[in-house]
């Protein structure tokens, strides 16, 4: 029990008092009107949709804290075994959607809605994207909050409340131009807990004092200090009363710091000024994909965000009065990427120089607490911080790596007697100039797990980057769980007619929760009614998109045209280079081509859509070059409706709920061993999308379950790239001839001044081809003609597109959630009863 509970006596007036949730649709209707009324100050006089979305998402909202509240009370009480998912961010788009499917009252808002003058799809379209995250790495942690409750585990995720996610993408003469995102004007999703809050403390130095038994302990004192305010935010599940929490930190001035030599020397306005520095820590998320920058403001938010989650966790376990030791059966905390490494060093200092544990005790509890999940294999992206910027910031934290390499190099030199190479290759420190720490060995190092999100992926890492630590701790801590995506955002709401045309066959929704059950479509694939209702759905779907391309761009696309699809971080592995000029090649074939041949042609819409870092030059260049195509293939009149390419403008998570149902084919064209799993990929699939794409990621799992005659495959292995760059450093390679023409064309300036791609040019010529788009050109064209022939047969596609979707059951968050619970964390589910 806490201090701040009622007694006992007084709790049945509370009970007959409670807060309920509302049953029926005239209850729902009354709760949205009073908070339009209420709340917002409004009337029928003056309420537009956005006051409408408003009204509604606060009615929801009071429905979904009732919940939230018994949950969180059931789980204290039940006094399990926790799950806590840290990640730096958090892709969650719209929640107003999703909290109507999640609690079972989409048809009563609908209806409901609709009598007071709404649609509910325009109330629900009012919603500002939360877009706390960059990609891949942020979505997967929301779709992984949405199982985690549906499945009932009792879990927790913790990251930052950034003032400003991710920037929006505006493109102003064929360029991209960042736009700040500042989202929290109106969050109804979101609580202050203003009496959560923890002091965080930065710089200072440490002195060490020994006490009467001689006993050595470290003070880390005078440093500036920095408040962290506790936002929940909850986290319904799909059916179910589970409804878990998210914690998001917000940075604030800590009350203690107010500069009172300023403020009494006349200086107040200064002192403000001082004071306001330590909103930045939580101000802007960094808009890097797959990149370290290495920035001092990053390394502070990592620490800020890490120090107040374990503050967090460590006085939950310990209203328990358990033991220490027990810490591992009550805590299981999950790093998304090296991001909050600084977890296993902030908790060994707690235990030490706070809880005084010794340094063994505490240790055997960090590691067993402990789970890494690595999602990158690429270079750029692996954390490593300078040490002078640790000495400063974080010295005691800075101590206890040392301490902790220095224990680690001394097992291993038992394991490895004199090999030195050994010992300089898996130290946590790397001797470069200056030293630098790198957080990806010591998140090895710190974890009893980790893994990687594919089965190519993981078998990667262990064969490189990794490599050295199997030899160290034996194969078992290596392990692999393949990502997944939820359903329910990415079928049901996303594409709720061919969510419907699915129950309607295996005799209702249960597929959502157990997405196996497709399997059942298969013995549909044959009848014919069905199949015209599949392809019906798809044709809606893409007549949709092409709307919204036209309302959106002006240019006009023919939905009966093969829609051809890559959305995703403009990045060069990614490859979208490679994309735009198989368009160029494309482009260049029509033009020379009779007028009996063209008639032959199948119609394509090349789709293109995604955020370039903004220091990242070359993927802005590409975002050029497809803008500049456009231009000209748009208004080419000998062309028409044959190919049309589209940029589409600020990509996100509601955005993609209306693009990934309208696709024929989307691209996945990663240089082999590149992309780490992949998630669009698994989207599009599930929405009856066919593929192109590399033997990558979990492109290959993909196959292995849908089979291989349902995907185009193109390009080189993983096993290939080394020895192909190598004959690329050696000048080994002549350009492919067709890619030669390509060059060409931009060259002789085709698409504007050709000055423009150079840079991305010579990345193919004198830049030595890094990401192999020559050797890969031809195999990839071939492919393209192979997916045209193929959409002509259209009874052909449509089994293709059912068999798999009807295949894509693995690919569940849910599978997923549930394999890291059963091998990592080793937790039950908790459910409740109604
Ligand atoms: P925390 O563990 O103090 O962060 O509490 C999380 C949530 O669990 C609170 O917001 C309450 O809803 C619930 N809770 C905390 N302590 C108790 C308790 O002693 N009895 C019942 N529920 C509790
Ligand atoms: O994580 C996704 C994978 O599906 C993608 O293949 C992978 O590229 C993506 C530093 C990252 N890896 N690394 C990042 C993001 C932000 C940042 O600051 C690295 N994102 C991925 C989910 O597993």
């Amino acid at each position: 029990a806490i201090e701040a509970s009622i007694p006992q006596p007084l709790r049945e007036t509370w009970r007959k008092l409670a807060a309920t949730e509302f049953k029926g649709k005239e209850e729902f209707q009354r709760e949205v009107v009073r908070h339009v009324e209420t709340t917002l100050a409004r009337s029928m006089y003056n309420c537009d949709d956005l006051a409408a979305y408003s009204g509604t998402a606060l009615a929801v909202r009071d429905k979904l804290v009732v919940s939230w509240n018994k949950t969180q009370q059931h789980q204290t009480l039940q006094d399990q075994k926790r799950i806590y998912y840290l990640s730096l961010e958090f892709l969650m788009g719209r929640t107003l959607d999703n909290s109507l499917l999640n609690t079972g009252i989409k048809d009563t808002a609908r209806e409901g809605v609709g009598e007071l003058g709404f649609r509910i799809e325009d109330v629900i379209d009012k919603e500002h994207d939360a877009a706390l995250g960059n990609g891949g790495l942020g979505r997967l942690a929301a779709c992984f909050l949405d199982s985690l409750a549906t499945l009932n585990y009792p879990a927790w995720g913790y990251g930052l409340r950034y003032r400003y996610g991710i920037f929006k993408q505006e493109i102003v003469d064929g360029y991209q131009v960042e736009v700040p995102d500042y989202w929290l004007d109106f969050n109804p999703w979101e609580f202050p807990r203003h009496d959560v809050c923890v002091d965080i403390m930065f710089y200072g130095y440490v002195t060490k004092v020994s006490d009467n038994d001689g006993k050595i302990s470290h003070l880390w004192e005078g440093g500036e200090i920095v408040q962290a305010i506790a936002y929940d935010v909850p986290i319904p599940g799909y059916e179910t009363s589970t409804t878990n929490n998210l914690r998001l930190w917000s940075s604030k001035p800590s009350s203690g710091e107010f500069d009172f030599q300023k403020f009494n020397s006349g200086d107040y306005e200064g002192s403000i000024r001082e004071q306001q520095k330590a909103e930045t820590i939580s101000a802007v998320l960094y808009p890097n994909d797959n990149i370290s920058a290495g920035k001092e403001l990053r390394l502070k938010q990592q620490y800020f965000w890490v120090a107040a989650s374990l503050h967090d966790i460590v006085r939950r376990f310990k209203k328990s009065h358990r033991p220490w030791k027990e810490f591992p059966d009550q805590v299981a905390i999950q790093l998304n990427d090296t991001h909050p490494t600084l977890a296993i060093v902030e908790l060994q200092r707690i235990f030490i120089d706070i809880e005084g544990l010794t340094w063994d005790q505490s240790w055997d509890i960090v590691t067993r607490t402990f789970g890494y999940t690595n999602h990158t294999v690429l270079p750029e992206a692996l954390e490593k911080w300078s040490v002078p910027l640790f000495q400063s910031l974080l010295p005691r934290h800075l101590q206890i790596i040392y301490e902790i390499n220095l224990y680690f190099l001394q097992g291993v030199e038992k394991k490895f007697p004199k090999d030195r190479d050994m010992l300089q290759r898996v130290s946590i420190i790397e001797e470069s100039q200056p030293q630098v720490i790198r957080m990806a060995y010591l998140a090895i190092i710190g974890s009893h797990k980790v893994n990687g999100v594919a089965e190519l992926h993981s078998d990667l890492i262990k064969a490189t980057i990794f490599k050295d630590f199997i030899a160290v701790f034996g194969p078992d801590k290596f392990t692999n769980v393949t990502n997944g995506i939820t359903p329910r955002r990415w079928l049901h709401q996303a594409n709720p007619k061919l969510s419907d045309l699915i129950a309607s066959k295996l005799g209702g929704y249960d597929f959502l929760k157990d997405l196996n059950l497709l399997k059942g479509l298969e013995q549909w694939v044959d009848d014919k009614e069905f199949r015209k209702e599949w392809m019906e759905i798809k044709l809606a779907a893409k007549i949709r998109l092409a709307k919204y391309i036209r309302d959106t761009t002006q240019i006009a696309v023919n939905p009966h045209s093969l829609f051809d699809i890559q959305v995703k971080r403009i990045h060069e592995y990614k490859r979208q280079q490679m994309n735009i000029f198989g368009v160029i090649y494309r482009y260049l074939r029509l033009k020379q081509m009779k007028p009996e041949e063209l008639k032959k042609q199948v119609p394509r819409a090349s789709i293109f859509g995604g955020k370039a870092a903004p220091g990242y030059w070359m993927a802005k260049t590409i975002i050029r070059l497809i803008t500049a195509v456009g231009e000209v293939v748009n208004t080419d009149k000998d062309i028409g409706d044959l190919l049309k390419v589209v940029f589409i403008e600020d990509y996100n998570v509601s955005k993609a709920e209306i693009i990934i149902p309208a696709s024929d084919i989307s691209e996945h064209i990663s240089t082999a061993g590149t992309e780490a799993s992949g998630t669009s990929n698994m989207k599009f699939v599930l929405n009856g999308g066919l593929i192109i794409g590399t033997c990558d990621g979990a492109n290959i799992e993909i196959t292995r379950e849908i089979g291989e005659d349902n995907i185009f495959l193109l390009g080189h292995l993983a096993e290939d790239v080394e020895e192909l760059r190598h004959q690329h450093r050696f000048g080994k390679v002549e350009m492919d001839p067709k890619l030669r023409l390509v060059c060409d064309a931009i060259e002789a300036g085709q698409f504007g001044d050709p000055n423009i791609y150079n840079g991305l040019i010579s990345a193919l010529t004198t830049g030595c081809d890094y990401y192999l788009v020559s050797d890969d050109f031809s195999s990839y064209l071939a492919t393209q003609d192979l997916v045209d022939t193929t959409f002509k047969d259209k009874e052909d596609w449509a089994t293709k597109s059912i068999m798999s979707v009807a295949n894509m059951g693995f690919f569940s968050a849910d599978r997923a959630i549930n394999e890291y619970a059963d091998t990592i964390w080793n937790v039950e589910p908790t459910p409740q009863k109604k």
